[in-house]
C-alpha cells in the first residue's frame, strides 16, 4: 500500500480517463467502469492516523467491488490539498472521501466536485458549509477534549499548576473542537490554571519549542494537552529536552507508534485514541449510499478511548498503523 505523489497520480488519472489505460496509484483498477472508483484525500501523507483510515477505506472499497485510490498533500495545508482536488475532477470518480485541511478554504474546491456530480463525503475534518458533503464521519472531538481534561485532572490528583493546550492550525475543525471541549471542561478544576492555547502549525518541532518556551515562562506547568498526533509527538520531545519527563503530565490525542512508545516510556501519561479505520469504512458506506441514491446519515461519530500505560496492552487494537 503506497500513497503516490499527487502529480504522478493525477497525470495517470487523466490518461486513464481518456482511455490511456494502465495502473493508477493504489487503485486495483480491475477494469470496471471509470465511475466505479472511490478516491480518498487525507489531510496529510505518511501519517499513521490517515494511513489507518486508508486501511479501512481500502478494505471497504475492495469488498464493494470498487476501484480505489488515495492522494494526500505533503503538508496539512489547503494550498497543497486544493490542486489534488481539482486534479481529480477530470477523472470523475463516483465519490471522493476527503479530510478538508481548512473548514472554509476547502469549500470552493469541494463544491467543484459536487457540481461535477461527484459525491463528497467528509472524513475526520469537515467544512463549516454543510451543503457540500453528503455525510461527515469523525470522532466526537469536543467530547474528546472534555475527556482529555478529565484525564488530566485524574493524573494531577489535586496538585495545582498551569495547563497548556497545543492546537494545530485555526480552521482545523477537529482540533479546534478538541481545544474547545478541553477549555470548557478544565473550568471544573480550579487547581488547574488554564494558560491558553498555542498553535503548532501541525509541526512537531514547533510543538517542542512551544513547550520549552512555556516551561521557561511558567515553571509551575503541570499539564499539557496536545490536540493531535504531530503536536503530541513534538510536545513529548520538548519535555524530554527540558528534562521534565514525568514532571509535566502530557495528554496526547491519537495513538501513533511513536506516541505509544512515549506512553510506555512514561514521557506521555495518557492518549485519547480515535478509530480511524472505522471512519474510513463508514466513509465508504456513506459514499455507496449516495451513489445508489439511498438516504445518507449526515453526521456519524466514531469511538474514542483514553489509554494509559497501565491499560495500553488491553487497548492495543486502538494503536494506529504505519502500513496496512
Ligand atoms: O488527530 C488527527 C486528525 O483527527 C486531525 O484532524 C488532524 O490531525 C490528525 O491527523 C493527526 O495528525
Amino acid at each position: 500500500m503506497k500513497i503516490r505523489s499527487a502529480v504522478a497520480v493525477s497525470a495517470a488519472f487523466l490518461l486513464a480517463a481518456c482511455g490511456g489505460g494502465g495502473q493508477i496509484g493504489d487503485s486495483n483498477s480491475g477494469g470496471s467502469a471509470a465511475n466505479k472508483k472511490l478516491v480518498l484525500i487525507p489531510g496529510i501523507t505518511a501519517e499513521p492516523f490517515y494511513i489507518s483510515m486508508q486501511c479501512g477505506f481500502e478494505e471497504a472499497a475492495k469488498a464493494a467491488g470498487y476501484e480505489f485510490d488515495t492522494q494526500a498533500p505533503a503538508k496539512f495545508d489547503a494550498a497543497q490539498q486544493t490542486p489534488i482536488v481539482t486534479g481529480i475532477l477530470a477523472s470523475k470518480p463516483a465519490a471522493v472521501l476527503i479530510a478538508p485541511t481548512d473548514d472554509k478554504a476547502m469549500a470552493g474546491p469541494m463544491k467543484q466536485l459536487k457540481d461535477a456530480g461527484i459525491k463528497v463525503v467528509e472524513v475526520d475534518t469537515k467544512l463549516q458549509d454543510t451543503s457540500i458533503g453528503v455525510s461527515s464521519i469523525s470522532s466526537d472531538n469536543e467530547q474528546g477534549g472534555k475527556l482529555a481534561a478529565e484525564t488530566l485532572n485524574k493524573l494531577t490528583a489535586g496538585k495545582s499548576g498551569s495547563v497548556l493546550v497545543l492546537n494545530t492550525k485555526a480552521g482545523t475543525s477537529t482540533t479546534d473542537a478538541r481545544a474547545k471541549g478541553f477549555e470548557d471542561a478544565i473550568k471544573a478544576y480550579p487547581n488547574l490554571k488554564y494558560i491558553g492555547q498555542q498553535y503548532t502549525d501541525n509541526e512537531p518541532a514547533t510543538a517542542a519549542s512551544k513547550v520549552t518556551a512555556t516551561l521557561a515562562a511558567n515553571p509551575d506547568l503541570i499539564g499539557v494537552f496536545a490536540t493531535n498526533l504531530n503536536s503530541g509527538e513534538g510536545a513529548a520531545t520538548g519535555l524530554r529536552n527540558a528534562g521534565k519527563t514525568g514532571a509535566v503530565n502530557l495528554v496526547g490525542f491519537d495513538a501513533s507508534p511513536k506516541q505509544v512508545e512515549d506512553l510506555q516510556a512514561g514521557i506521555v501519561q495518557a492518549l485519547i485514541a480515535q478509530d480511524p479505520a472505522t471512519i474510513g469504512k463508514q466513509g465508504v458506506e456513506q459514499a455507496l449510499a449516495a451513489i445508489d441514491g439511498k438516504e445518507n446519515k449526515r453526521n456519524i461519530e466514531t469511538e474514542l478511548v483514553a489509554i494509559t500505560k497501565d491499560d495500553a496492552a488491553a487497548n492495543s487494537k486502538y494503536f494506529y498503523k504505519k502500513s496496512c
